[in-house]
């Protein structure tokens, strides 16, 4: 179930454009505006829900399967050398937009850091 309002939610509808690399019935992958590494992908649900403790089981395990997409999508998605994937959640993270997104960042070496 999509959002009216919601950024990412008309994003998946293409009422906003983006650079999509992936779409299936359950989900979308595009690149993000302000990429944060060489590439920089975000990863969502067409389901609307704003974070993890708001998922049903049904969802968390499509949240799993479009992990697992990742994995076996690295090569054509140019990851073959490794990524790292973050779920920002709540104010303390930064979370900006509320329809979970996973951050997929990679295409060069990462600093060690996670922030
Ligand atoms: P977060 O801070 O974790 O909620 O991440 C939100 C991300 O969404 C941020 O990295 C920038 C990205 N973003 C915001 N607006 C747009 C947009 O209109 N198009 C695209 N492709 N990305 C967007």
């Amino acid at each position: 179930m999509l959002d009216q309002d919601c950024l990412f939610c008309k994003i998946i509808r293409g009422e906003i454009p983006s650079s999509k690399v992936y779409e299936d019935e359950e989900i979308y992958i595009f690149r993000d505006i302000s990429p944060q590494a060489k590439i920089h992908y975000l990863v969502v649900l067409k389901d609307h829900f704003a974070e993890a403790s708001l998922m049903s089981e049904e969802q968390a395990e499509t949240l799993g399967r479009a992990i697992r997409k990742i994995g076996l999508m690295k090569s054509e998605l140019g990851l073959e050398g490794g990524y790292r994937i973050a779920v920002n959640t709540g104010d303390d993270a930064c979370q900006s937009v509320h329809h979970l997104h996973v951050h997929v960042l990679g295409g060069e070496k990462l600093g060690e850091s996670m922030c």
